[in-house]
């Protein structure tokens, strides 16, 4: 007689990876500054300085991006390179990302947690001239 435990255990199995990818807590709080990794990163035609930007597994970091020269933009991928677009993201921001606009001359910060080490493609998202799709760099976050 055959025991039908694999199927409840394939059931918990699944029902603990699904809740594993659910929204992380978003309990960063952006003033708070202790043990955070601040980065200044400077944008300008057509290029991201430095980059690419290596970081430790786990490190809290803020990005603190500066358009020198122009408006420039900054999105970042939460999934590293490679990996399954079903895994959960290796990056956790602190707010929601989507195209971070940086007006000339201003200062834009992005927070997250950087989860699961990989490399990570930014790219300049606001057009700014002839060789905007050429303005890109990475992130690398190392174990
Ligand atoms: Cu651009």
């Amino acid at each position: 007689m055959r025991s039908p435990l694999p199927v409840s255990l394939l059931m918990v199995a699944t029902l603990s990876l699904t809740s594993s990818t659910v929204a992380r807590p978003a309990n960063l709080s952006p003033g708070a500054t202790e043990g955070v990794q601040v980065i200044d990163v400077t944008a300008k035609k057509y290029e991201f300085n430095p980059s690419p930007i290596r970081v430790k597994q786990g490190a809290r970091v803020q990005l603190k991006i500066t358009a020198t020269d122009h408006a420039h933009g900054f999105r970042i991928r939460e999934m590293p390179d490679g990996a399954d677009t079903k895994a959960k993201a290796g990056l956790v921001f602190a707010s929601p990302q989507d195209c971070q606009k940086i007006e000339k001359g201003q200062t834009a910060t992005i927070e997250f947690v950087a989860q699961t080490p990989g490399t990570y493609p930014f790219r300049c998202c606001v057009h700014c001239g002839w060789h905007h799709r050429a303005m890109t760099g990475q992130l690398i976050v190392e174990p």
